[in-house]
Parts: structure tokens; sequence; C-alpha cells
């Protein structure tokens, strides 16, 4: 079938809108018509140049929601009609990763998401010159129609609308997941977020969520101020005001350092200020941020010999058949909130907007609807 997609032709590139080829499910696929998607900004360090695993052509996107309008063979658990959230972090259930409770990390399809193709090491997706074109993430929601295996999609209730929930595909998930899944903050503690755009503000709703007594989020944009203590944010420093050392006045404003950091920047700087403002003896500081290739992260290590703790989350922890469907619940519930942070709906021809309004710190998430 023919489909629309925003193509990342070349590293740094805007996206270019084009009708492309795309070949039907094989078997354990499923074809999706996707409804919206957000723009993340693991979306703009691929199409940057930043990420070691970038190819090109690809059609990005990783955060949307649909429809299934056809499955492959085998598939049992999804029909046409379903409503889906594709999942970059698959749940099959059956590999020693998803086995573990102690990761989300679902290996079964991981090498192949990673070389930009579907399980059986082919593209669905080609020009209408007939060029292939890589997925990406295993989700490539920057187009109307997209194929995604069986085991990466969320099935959730159909009355919660495509154009808000499609932001639990990753921001949502990761942000509050971070909180409750990776750090497990307890009630009363002190936290602290660096970076407050789109997964740094879901950080901060699930901080209120889990009970955090202090919430400081730091960010060098004033702007972000507003929302974030809409959301719950409790302190707000900008960096840049600062006199001195930005770890002491964090250590001091949280009365010795905070139970719990996170970084929701990318800046391996900040991680370093992050940890370092961690709560001696037990303070842990959890690394969301993606950072360019070839970036390093450092600090003494008597940070860690004296009760820091360093950890990483990815999709906030979240197994995403199991976990997904009931974050849409919350939404739907009331339990969480969505809609203020979607602060731009776009078309798909408008999509590089949303790449200058993230660069220009205007917009918290972005949505193209179709
Ligand atoms: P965003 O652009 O919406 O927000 C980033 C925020 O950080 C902005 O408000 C910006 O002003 C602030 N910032 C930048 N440099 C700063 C600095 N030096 N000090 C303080 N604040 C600073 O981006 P986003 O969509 O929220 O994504 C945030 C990061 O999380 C990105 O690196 C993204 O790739 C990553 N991410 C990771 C996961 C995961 O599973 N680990 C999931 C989603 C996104
Ligand atoms: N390709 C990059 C890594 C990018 C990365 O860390 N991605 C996160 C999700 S970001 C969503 O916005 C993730 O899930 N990582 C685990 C995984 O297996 O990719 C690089 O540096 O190579
Ligand atoms: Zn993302
Ligand atoms: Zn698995």
């Amino acid at each position: 079938m023919r489909t629309r997609a925003a193509i990342a032709t070349k590293a740094v590139a805007p996206l270019e809108i084009a009708e492309v080829e795309l070949d039907g499910p094989r078997a354990g696929e499923v074809l999706v018509e996707i409804r919206a998607t957000g723009i993340c900004h693991t979306d703009e360090f691929t199409r940057s140049g930043a990420d070691p695993e970038g190819i090109f052509p690809a059609i990005l996107g990783h955060e949307g929601a649909g429809v299934v309008v056809e499955v492959g063979a085998g598939v049992t658990g999804l029909r046409p009609g379903d409503h889906v959230i594709p999942l970059y972090t698959p749940e099959c259930r059956e590999c020693e990763y998803c086995l573990n409770p102690k990761t989300n990390l679902c290996q079964k399809i991981r090498s192949t998401q990673g070389q930009g193709l579907m399980p059986d090491g082919t593209s669905r997706f080609r020009t209408l010159d007939g060029e292939p074109i890589f997925h990406y993430m295993g989700c490539s929601t920057f187009a109307n129609h997209t194929v995604v295996p069986e085991i990466a999609l969320a099935k959730v209730r159909q009355d919660a609308p495509f154009d808000k929930i499609c932001y639990i595909g990753c921001g949502v998930t990761t942000g509050i997941g971070a909180v409750i899944n990776t750090a497990k903050v307890e009630i009363g503690s002190r936290a602290i977020v660096f970076g407050l755009g789109g997964i740094g503000l879901n950080v901060i709703q699930g901080l209120r969520l889990a009970g955090a007594d202090q919430i400081v989020g730091v960010d060098l944009n004033p702007d972000k101020k507003p929302m974030a203590e809409r959301f719950g944010m409790t302190d707000f420093v900008n960096p840049a005001e600062v006199e001195g050392d930005l770890v002491p006045f964090l250590v001091d404003l949280t009365r010795g350092g905070a139970d719990y950091t996170f970084d929701a920047t990318g800046n391996v700087d900040v991680m370093r200020t992050a940890l370092e403002s961690a709560h001696k003896g037990w303070g842990e500081s959890i690394i969301i941020g993606v950072a360019p290739a070839g970036a390093e992260i450092s600090t003494r290590p008597f940070q860690l010999v004296t009760g820091r703790v360093w950890r990483g989350t990815a999709f906030g922890g979240a197994r995403g058949r199991t976990d997904v469907p009931k974050i849409v619940d919350w939404y739907m519930q009331g339990k969480i909130e969505i809609d203020p942070m979607i602060t731009h709906t776009l078309s798909l021809d408008e999509i590089n907007k949303g790449f200058d309004l993230m660069h220009a710190g205007e917009s918290i998430r972005s949505v193209v609807v179709y």
C-alpha cells in the first residue's frame, strides 16, 4: 500500500514529507494506522546525527497511537479495529530479560530493531522508486501507517483520545516510570529534576503521585517554571542565576542533598551535577537523558564510595504490554494529567515546525495528528 510519511533522508536535514510504499505485515507482525504521534527529544537526537545507531534514510517517531488494520500470520492477541500504542521496548514475555523481574529491557528483537529492520532482517518501507527506508526504534510513527511486531504493541481501551495517549508511548511512561519503577520513591522524599521538558515534567508528576515532600526543578529556561509548578514543583532553580557552584547550592536547598535526583537533559555535565547533589549515604541519581555519540559521564569514585548510587532507566522501567494500558486508565480516570503538556498540535506537513519549537524552548510536546 501507499502511505504518507516524514522521511529523515540524512542527518541534520529537515524531514521530507512524501508518499512511501509499505508492505503488508508478515508472520508475527501487525499493520497499524497511526492516528497521532508526539515528537520526543530522542527523535531530534537521531535526526541531528548524534545517535550512534542513527541510520538514514529512516522514518523516525516512536511516540504514537493508532488502530490495527491487518494482522500477519500467527498473530493471536490483536485484531483489526483494536487500539494500540507501539512500544520501542517490546515485551515478548519469554526471553531471558522478560523472565527476569529486575529489568524491562526485552531483547527478543533488539538487534534488528537497532539496525532499522523488522525481526526477519528486512524493511517494510520503500520509496516510490523502490529504495529501502529504515524503520526507527521498531515504531516509525512519523508515517500514517506502519508495521510493528505484535510483541511491540500495547492494546489499550477504545475510548481514550489518540492525540493525548500517544504521549504515553514514551514521555509520560518514561517520566512517571522513572519515579515509580526505577527509583521507587518513598512518601516524604526530597527530589531534584534536571530538565523540565516533556520528560522532566512527567518525572515531577510521578514525584507528586509518589508523595514527595520537596520537588526541585532545574532548567536554564525560566519559561518552563509555570508548567512545572502546575505539576507539583516546589522550588525552581535556574543554574544561570546561581552564583558559584550549583552542587552546594542544591545540597543546601535540599538540606544535605536530595534522596533522588533525575537527569532529563541528556547533558553529561548535568548528569554529574545530578549525582553529586544526591544525599551522601543514600541518595540515588537516575539518568534518563540520552547523550550524544562519544559523550561520557565522570565523577570522583568517592561520590559512590560514600553511598550515592548512579542508575539509568529506559522507558521508565515499564513493561509496555502490561503497564501501558494501566497508564492509559490512569489518564482516563484523572489520576494523571496529559493535556496541558501538549502545547502544540500539528499536521504531518508541519512536522518540522515541531522540531523548531523544541529548539526554541517554546513547546513541551508537539503532537502530529494524521
Ligand atoms: P525536551 O527538549 O522537551 O526537554 C529538555 C529540557 O532540558 C529543556 O527544558 C531544556 O531547557 C533543559 N535543559 C537543557 N540543557 C540544560 C542544562 N544544561 N541545565 C538544565 N536544563 C537544561 O526533551 P525531552 O523530550 O524532555 O527529553 C529529555 C531527555 O530525555 C532527552 O535526552 C531524551 O533523548 C531523553 N529521553 C530518554 C528516555 C529514556 O527512556 N531513557 C525516554 C525519553 C526521552
Ligand atoms: N541509540 C542510542 C540510545 C538511545 C536510547 O538510550 N534510547 C532509550 C530510549 S529513548 C526514548 O526517547 C532506550 O530505550 N534505550 C535502551 C535501548 O535498548 O535502546 C545510542 O546511544 O546508541
Ligand atoms: Zn522518546
Ligand atoms: Zn522479551
